[in-house]
């Protein structure tokens, strides 16, 4: 009798690529399976915030409504194709649409996940500049274009992110985040960061949360400032008032370190504090004590986040949330804002980078951070004339449901002659593809985020292995976009040559029979490697779980400004002149009938408008609410699970009501990233969805000017009960 012996379990230790907490994983795998999921307890560094929706990753890789092969529409019904035809077919339907309107016919956008895959953003630029044209969209304007202005107007350098010192901080000045739940996520990596944050307040150290929600970060907090929404930049221009005023300025980094302090100091001078406090609606005396305890303790940081962001005076809070740690003396000093190195020098990367001058057709808007405004998606697609885009392809995104005004952007994308759409799922944003490319999941991918790894709190290199095969036909995106690139006969990155070399490297793996052979992200990752200081190859292969190559430093942040004058600049022209404006605004008032400013909040068990539909998550329910504050419910008639409709003047939904005193009077909480629909392409079966999209409320214009960020989370809505 033939005996079966069962394959042994395997374990394999990556790390998770759901948010840049990277958290080491141990997976186990039997018979080509994931079996569990576990916190990697060797991993030196990155272990220490995992959470469930890394521990069920694998139920999203066993979906049952996964793509797991190329899907063509065929009238309001989706058939399976091969690759070949895929691109065939995708590559023909282009060219002969950039022939007849030109490059910016051909549109991306680009989402979160993307950033997550070292070969992802590559090649698709590869493709893009293969066929010229400028017409991106990513999910910066919905998330972090505001961080990338000011680096690049503080700094010199777009991708400058100095890292948090967290074990030497006796003073968290945190400003819309919540770390608690978000993992001290925003463009940085520290493991455990929140933990850390409050190891420290056991010894001492002070943690303030400015937040117009007492969350659960606010909830730890030593003490807690319920600003109002989209007005941090009036209390931290209060805060720098008071500590310049008042001669609490670190002296030699104020001379030395920074540029523009005059220009600063006339700013300040002009703007009164009365007025400010009455803006933010923090109390003069708190903010005063507050910028003093501030100045005063030995090692401080100021975070600024999504929070401070996502609104219409974003930038300017943003860049006085660096120049308070800039004049109190924070930058590269233990307890402040380090700079890190990583193994790979970014910024000179980010250098090479030719800057293009590319204004959008309709409203002759410049891009930022090398993309245009998801806002101004929709007319893009909508106006006739030279230069409409006509295909889309959207890449790891939900903009639907995660930018502004979904309804709008939904009926832009249902007018398109070609959609195409990489993922996992269909979701809410895909709807209308005619194609439904196949990703493959970082459990199924190799990975090395080299150009991420000076985000990191401490040198650390781990690389990212998969633990299992993807589905037969389901693909990393890099190579679709080359093999794209190559049916549609665009040279590859725009240089000539490279199309042929990739061919003749195909060619050498199918005669040698090594498929390693072929042109791929491992060669530039092996490339990468072989150009860094201190590490190898062979090294970072013999550390499965991690490798912390060095300590953490001091000293490197003047050097690696990029700056000409290599000084940080506290008052960028157009940003001082910003903050004039805003200080000339009438303070805000809210529109008749629309009394209330939306709020966000995030889950730990969600990611943005994903994994909300994965079973085992989100134990209380799968739904979002709307969170009310009490004396607001009060006034409103409204009572605990009563439904309610919360409406703007471009839409309305409705949910049930909680009744509570988490937001600040006249806030109203309604979580992100629900109400998009999972379909069914492959069955057929109806779509599923939980909860409702809030971002339907938000009108995408206007923007703050200098990120091209929406208000997403202040814009002014009514309430009512639903039935009255
Ligand atoms: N009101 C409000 N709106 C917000 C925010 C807020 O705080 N308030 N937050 C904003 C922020 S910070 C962000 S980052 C954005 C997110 O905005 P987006 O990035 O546009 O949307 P996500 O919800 O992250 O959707 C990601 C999609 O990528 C897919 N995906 C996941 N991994 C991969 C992969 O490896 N490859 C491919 N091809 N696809 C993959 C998922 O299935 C999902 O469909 O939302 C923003 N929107
Ligand atoms: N579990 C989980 N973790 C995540 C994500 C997720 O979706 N789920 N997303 C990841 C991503 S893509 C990102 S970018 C990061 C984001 O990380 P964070 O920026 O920390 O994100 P949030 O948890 O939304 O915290 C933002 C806080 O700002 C507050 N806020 C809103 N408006 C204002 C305002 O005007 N002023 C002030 N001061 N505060 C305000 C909100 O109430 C909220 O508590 O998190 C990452 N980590
Ligand atoms: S999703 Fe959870 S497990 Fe994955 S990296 Fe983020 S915090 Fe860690
Ligand atoms: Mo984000």
């Amino acid at each position: 009798m033939l005996e079966i012996t069962p394959t042994p379990p395997q374990t394999v230790h990556t790390f998770c690529r759901y948010c840049l907490a990277s958290c080491g994983v141990e997976v186990t795998v039997e018979a080509g399976r994931v079996v569990k999921i576990s916190a990697d307890k060797q991993n030196p560094h990155s272990w220490a915030d995992f959470c469930a929706k890394g521990r069920t990753a694998a139920q999203l890789v066993e979906h049952p409504r996964r793509i797991t092969r190329p899907m063509r529409r065929v009238g309001d019904r989706y058939v399976e194709a091969t690759w070949d035809e895929a691109v065939a077919d995708i590559s023909a339907r282009m060219s002969a649409i950039i022939s007849a309107g030109g490059p910016d016919a051909v549109a991306t956008y680009t989402g979160n996940p993307s950033g997550f895959s070292s070969s992802n953003l590559l090649f698709m630029t590869g493709w893009l500049d293969a066929i010229g044209s400028q017409n991106r969209y990513y999910v910066g304007s919905v998330d972090q274009n505001a961080l990338h202005v000011v680096a690049q107007a503080m700094y010199g350098s777009q991708l400058f992110v100095p890292v948090s010192d967290i074990d030497n901080c006796d003073f968290f000045l945190l400003v819309g985040a919540n770390p608690a739940v978000s993992a001290w996520n925003w463009v940085e990596t520290v493991p455990g960061g929140w933990k850390r944050a409050l190891a420290r307040q056991r010894q001492g150290a002070r943690i303030v949360v400015v937040d117009p929600v007492r969350t659960e970060s606010a909830e730890k907090a030593d003490t807690h400032l319920a600003v109002r929404p989209g007005q941090d930049w009036a209390l931290l221009l209060a805060m720098v008032k008071v500590i310049l005023d008042e001669g609490l300025e670190h002296r030699d980094d104020c001379r030395d370190l920074a540029g523009g302090m005059a220009a600063l100091r006339a700013l300040a001078a002009e703007a009164d504090l009365d007025d400010l406090a009455a803006r933010c609606g923090i109390p003069r005396t708190d903010i005063e004590t507050l910028a003093r305890d501030f100045a005063g303790a030995p090692g401080a940081m100021a975070i600024t986040r999504t929070g401070v962001s996502l609104h219409l005076a974003g930038t300017i809070g943003e860049w006085l949330g660096h120049v308070l740690n800039v004049i109190t003396g924070r930058m590269d000093r233990p307890g402040g804002r380090r700079f890190e190195r990583g193994y790979v020098d970014a910024l000179k990367l980010a250098a090479f980078a030719k800057p293009v001058d590319h204004r959008s057709r309709v409203q002759g808007r410049p891009m930022v951070a090398g993309h245009h405004g998801l806002d101004e998606l929709p007319g893009e697609i909508t106006t006739p004339g030279p230069g409409q885009i006509r295909v889309m392809v959207i890449n790891a995104g939900n903009p639907v449901v995660s930018g502004p005004d979904g309804a709008r952007l939904d009926a832009a994308l249902g007018q398109l002659d070609l959609l195409v759409v990489i993922d996992f799922l269909q979701r809410e944003s895909h709807r209308h593809a005619h194609w439904l490319l196949p990703a493959a999941h970082w459990l199924e991918r190799d990975d090395l985020l080299a150009l991420t790894s000076g985000l990191h709190d401490e040198p650390y290199v781990q690389y990212g292995r998969r633990a299992i095969d993807p589905p037969d036909d389901a693909r990393e995106e890099w190579r679709f976009f080359l093999d794209l690139t190559l049916a549609m006969k665009r040279p590859f990155l725009g240089i000539r040559g490279v199309n042929g070399f990739v061919r003749a490297t195909r060619a050498l793996a199918r005669v040698t029979r090594k498929p390693s052979c072929a042109f791929g992200p491992h060669w530039i990752d092996r490339m990468i490697i072989a150009s860094c200081r201190g590490i190898s190859w062979r090294a970072v292969m013999a550390h499965p779980h991690g490798w912390v190559f060095g300590k953490r430093e001091f000293g490197h942040l003047r050097k690696a400004l990029r700056t000409a004058d290599k000084k940080i600049h506290v008052a960028p022209v157009e940003f001082v002149d910003r903050a004039r404006e805003l200080l000339a605004e009438p303070h805000p008032v809210a529109p008749a009938g629309r009394p209330f400013q939306l709020a966000n909040s995030r889950r730990r068990h969600s990611m943005n408008s994903w994994l909300n539909d994965i079973p085992g998550l989100h134990p209380s329910g799968k739904d979002n609410h709307a969170v009310i504050n009490s004396h607001d419910a009060a006034a409103l008639g409204i009572a605990d699970g009563d439904r309610v409709r919360v409406f703007s003047d471009i839409g309305a939904i409705e949910l049930t009501a909680v009744i509570s005193d988490r937001p600040r009077p006249g806030v109203v909480i309604v979580d992100h990233g629900w109400g998009s629909r999972v379909f069914d392409p492959r069955g057929g079966a109806e779509p599923v969805s939980f909860g409702v999209n809030r971002n339907l409320l938000v009108e995408g214009s206007p923007v703050d000017p200098l990120s091209q960020t929406p208000a997403l989370s202040s814009a002014y809505v009514g309430i009512e009960r639903v039935g009255l």
